[in-house]
This record gives structure tokens, C-alpha cells and sequence, in this order.
């Protein structure tokens, strides 16, 4: 199970001139809510030996730094017309899907079951998740910024009115079922510690590490009543400061605000998550 990208050769020759054909080499922005799971992997499991080419969300053209636009052509020709972050290029061979390629690193590294049990937990549920978010959150914040940061044909398939009220109701049990489920799991330990599995971090906390600020802080869903165990144990895992999540912690949760300032009369007139929550 991973997604493999088939690059074209100016793809490849553009890897090769920039020395992005060998090694470890993550391409995303270190904020993104799915990038976050490959950084923290891949620091978990290579420590410093990867490259990190920055994706930033705009049109930056690729210079002398490696550093690129998610809206530019370059990146579009890297991943093969997907135009998202993030990617994993491993000797040259580009990866997508952010928790599949978690998953592949995690089981060649001899992850436990119990490891791949929760990120497969987490792979069964994300892309609807994710897409909730996007109709709660992204899209309104997308559209009031003209998609000045993102690739407009990414957000439009959401959004108030965009999809049906059945297809709400459905994500709101797909999001519950989901955070039960990790709720029970934290349930089931001595104590919390900030790990989903034992005392240390595991490729399930790195998968599972953005789901705090994506559901509570973009989607605004009330995840500190409705799941505290879970919202204690994320914060026990943000204060030991896992490698390769300082962005995502630091400069994600700013997103929050302007999501909540694009969705302010929308949300008031009850285009709201929790409404749709079982
Ligand atoms: N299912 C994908 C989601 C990728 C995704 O939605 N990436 C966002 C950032 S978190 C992105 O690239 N947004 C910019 C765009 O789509 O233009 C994964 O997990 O890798």
C-alpha cells in the first residue's frame, strides 16, 4: 500500500540536478496538518539524515534555496500534477499520501501491530476527515482569499451548500467514530503519557499528531469535552517537542483564527461541525 508518484523525465532531471534523486528528501511546508505526519516520521526514524524542501503555500518560483511554491508549475511537474503536499523521494522515487507513506516507513522500520493497527485506524478515516474539515474550515477561507495560497480546484467541491446535509451528518460519524476509538485506546493505558503505544514516541503519534489542531482549531469542533483524553495526551506529547512537529505547532493554529474570521456569519447562521456530530 503506497502511492508512488511516475514522474516525467524533466521531472527526474530536475530531481537529479538538485540532488533530490538520492536519500531522504520530504517536500512540504512544515505547518501543513498532513506534512506534519511525514516530518516527524521520518526525524523518529532517520533523525537528521533527510533533506527538507519547503513547499510554501504560494507561487514562489525554485531558486538557489530548496524552497518552492504549492501553486507553482514546478511543483506541479514534481508531483506528477497533484500539486499537494507533502511527498517523500526515496532515492529518487517519489511518494504521496501522506499516512500510506507513514505506514510503508513505519512497517519497514518493524513497527509493532498495535503500531499499524492505529495508523491504519487513522488511513481508513482521514481522507473523510480531512474533507470535512476542508467543507467546515478551508474552503470559506480559501474562497475569501480568492485561493491566493492553494490550488482552487482542491476546496471548491466544498463548502456551505456544496455538499448535502446526509453527507455532513455522515462525516460527523466518521469523525466520532474515529476519535471514540482513540479515546478508548488512551482509555486502556496506566496513564497518559503523551504516546499512543508504551513510552516512547511511535509512527501512530506521528500520524495521529495533527488531529488536534485540524478537527479543533481549523474545524472548530469542540474536542475538549467531547474527547479530553485524547486533547490531554496531545498536549503531553507538545510539551517533550517531538523533531520535525515545531512548525505545525507553532504556525498552524494562526490558521484557526482566520478560518474562524472567513466562517464568522456562516457558522453563526449554523454551518457548523458540531451540529453535524452525532
Ligand atoms: N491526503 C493528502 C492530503 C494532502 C493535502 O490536502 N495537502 C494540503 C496541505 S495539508 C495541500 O497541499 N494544500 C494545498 C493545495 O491543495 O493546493 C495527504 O495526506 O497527503
Amino acid at each position: 500500500m503506497e502511492m508512488i508518484i511516475e514522474q516525467s523525465d524533466e521531472a527526474k532531471k530536475l530531481m537529479a540536478t538538485r540532488g533530490w534523486d538520492k536519500g531522504y528528501v520530504v517536500f512540504g511546508n512544515g505547518a501543513s496538518e498532513a506534512t506534519v505526519k511525514v516530518l516527524t516520521t521520518v526525524c523518529l526514524l532517520k533523525g537528521t539524515d533527510f533533506k527538507h524542501v519547503d513547499i510554501s503555500f504560494d507561487d514562489t518560483a525554485l531558486g538557489e534555496e530548496d524552497k518552492l511554491g504549492v501553486k507553482t508549475d514546478t511543483w506541479k511537474l514534481l508531483s506528477a500534477g497533484r500539486s499537494a503536499m507533502p511527498a517523500l523521494a526515496i532515492d529518487g522515487v517519489m511518494h504521496t499520501e501522506s499516512e500510506m507513506i507513514c505506514r510503508k516507513l513505519a512497517k519497514e522500520s518493524g513497527a509493532s501491530a498495535e503500531v499499524l493497527e492505529l495508523i491504519d485506524l487513522s488511513l481508513a478515516s482521514s481522507e473523510r476527515i480531512l474533507n470535512a474539515v476542508k467543507h467546515f474550515a478551508w474552503s470559506g477561507l480559501h474562497a475569501s482569499m480568492g485561493y491566493a495560497i492553494v490550488n482552487k480546484d482542491h476546496y471548491t467541491g466544498f463548502g456551505q451548500g456544496i455538499q448535502t446535509e446526509a453527507w455532513e451528518k455522515e462525516s460527523g460519524k466518521v469523525i466520532d467514530t474515529f476519535m471514540k476509538a482513540l479515546e478508548a485506546k488512551l482509555a486502556a493505558k496506566p496513564a497518559l503519557n503523551g504516546y499512543f503505544v508504551g513510552d516512547s514516541l511511535t509512527v501512530a503519534d506521528c500520524v495521529l499528531i495533527n488531529w488536534y489542531l485540524t478537527l479543533g482549531c481549523i474545524g472548530a469542533l469542540d474536542i475538549e469535552t467531547r474527547y479530553p483524553k485524547f486533547c490531554e495526551n496531545w498536549k503531553l506529547l507538545k510539551a517533550k517537542a517531538p523533531a520535525g512537529a515545531q512548525w505545525h505547532y507553532e504556525h498552524f493554529p494562526g490558521f484557526g483564527d482566520y478560518c474562524a474570521n472567513a466562517n464568522k456569519d456562516a457558522r453563526a447562521a449554523g454551518f457548523d461541525i458540531n451540529k453535524a456530530m452525532p
